[in-house]
């Protein structure tokens, strides 16, 4: 890691970060060998160089859809016969921890778009929304979002009250989303509102989910969030103003959205968690060479114990959350209940990148606080995967629940 400013003295990092805990418990195919390189030298070469400016200015980068695309990575679950890799769940996760290692903003683009909406219409939507939405999805022709929360609908989902009314063949929405990923800049939008009416509400069994595309009459984009870190990911409210959906976009049973959301989080949790275990493995990378190139006291500051010591927390926790991470990941693709599972994964990971993040900053010093160096930015990268796709606090009522649960 180089410092960014020009002229100021800083203390120069070791040049040799580690690389270890990349794969040293994964046993990896050739396949997720290459397909891990790849993801590497792509993150290096088209993001690495931009990132402190990106960051700075809370730019998103439209190109980077289109060479994702065409690398295959916006279509790595869906099958072949749709134009998409059809890899398996780890091998997808091993990907997306390689761009979150250099771009927290990239790697939540790439995992909302892989985990939820494609995932959502590959697993709940008719041959003709396959056929429509699926193949320029997997191609990066059209990017996904997935717009479930609202102002006063959060950890509370299935308080949503953005209403949907049949009106012949056509659906109309109003109401607000907030919090979409990609929002402003998405070719379609996984949506879920009320099918109930106010008179005979249905609580969780009364949302649908509409698959809505910013050229139908009503959709808006709505206020842009000012984050405090994944400056570089737009995060947006989205209005529907009288939306006019066509009901062959409607997703599955209009009564049962909220289900095929909450199925899909599932998957969008193990994104999360390796997008967090990303993060971390940054955070160690940079601390582990910044504390072989800085001195102290007349040695380098890797031979004090206390330095040791938090280095040794958080390549062990990073070991930790990847194992869980991938043992969920090889459940789900087997077919088991991994409601449980990912919520751990999602939770021990994103709390592993909060741990490893501080670390890193502290074992920077005052040279972690500022802009020079990158730990700062993987601090402030690192908070939200606390709180989006569930925040720790649902993640543990999920566990819980699930060791009462009977099936
Ligand atoms: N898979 C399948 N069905 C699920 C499910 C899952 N993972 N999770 C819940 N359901 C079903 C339940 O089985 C229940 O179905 P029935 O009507 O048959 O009983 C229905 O959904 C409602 O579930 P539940 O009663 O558990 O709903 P709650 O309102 O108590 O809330 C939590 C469930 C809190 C877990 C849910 O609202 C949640 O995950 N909140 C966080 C939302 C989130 O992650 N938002 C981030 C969006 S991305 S920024």
């Amino acid at each position: 890691m180089s410092p960014r400013g020009g002229w100021v003295a800083r203390p120069a990092a070791a040049s040799t970060p580690t690389r270890k805990l990349a794969s040293d418990l994964l046993d990896l195919s050739e396949e997720q060998r290459e397909i891990r390189n790849l993801a590497r030298e792509f993150a290096q070469r088209e993001i690495a160089p931009f990132i402190s400016e990106w960051d700075e200015n809370a730019h998103f980068e439209p190109s980077l859809v289109r060479k994702m695309g065409e690398l295959g990575f916006l279509g790595m679950l869906i099958p072949e016969e749709y134009d998409g890799l059809g890899v398996d769940t780890p091998t997808y996760l091993i990907a997306l921890e390689e761009i979150a290692v250099v771009d927290a903003s990239a790697a939540v683009m790439m995992s909302v778009h892989n985990s939820l909406p494609t995932q959502m219409i590959l697993r709940f939507g008719s041959d003709e929304q396959r056929e429509r939405f699926l193949r320029p999805m997997a191609r990066g022709e059209l990017l996904g979002a997935f717009a479930l929360s609202e102002p006063e609908a959060g950890s509370d989902a299935a308080a949503l009250v953005t209403q949907a009314v049949l009106d012949g063949d056509t659906w109309v929405l109003n109401g607000t989303k907030s919090w979409v990923t990609s929002g402003s800049h998405a070719g379609v939008v996984l949506a879920m509102a009320r099918t109930d009416l106010p008179e005979d509400r249905k609580g969780a069994r009364g949302i649908g989910t509409f698959i809505v595309t910013p050229d139908l009459p009503g959709f808006h984009v709505g206020k842009k969030e000012d984050k405090l870190g994944l400056r570089s990911s737009p995060t947006v409210q989205l209005t529907f103003d009288g939306l006019r959906v066509p009901a062959a976009n409607l997703l599955g049973e209009p009564s049962e959205g909220f289900i095929y959301a909450m199925q899909s989080l599932e998957n969008g949790r193990l994104g999360i968690a390796a997008q967090a275990v990303g993060i971390a493995r940054a955070a160690l990378e940079a601390a582990t060479a910044y504390a072989a190139g800085r001195s102290q006291f007349g040695t380098p500051i890797k031979d004090f114990q206390a330095i040791q010591f938090k280095l040794a927390d958080m390549a062990t926790r990073i070991a930790a959350s990847r194992t869980l991470l991938h043992a969920a990941a090889r459940a789900k693709d087997r077919g088991e209940n991994v409601k449980q599972a990912t919520s751990m994964a999602k939770l021990f990971a994103s709390e592993t990148a909060m741990f490893a993040t501080n670390q890193a900053v502290q074992i920077f010093g005052g040279y972690g606080y500022v802009k020079d160096y990158p730990v700062e930015r993987l601090f402030r990268d690192a908070k939200v995967t606390e709180i989006y796709e569930g925040t720790s606090e649902i993640q543990r009522i999920v566990i819980a629940r699930e060791l009462y649960a009977s099936d």
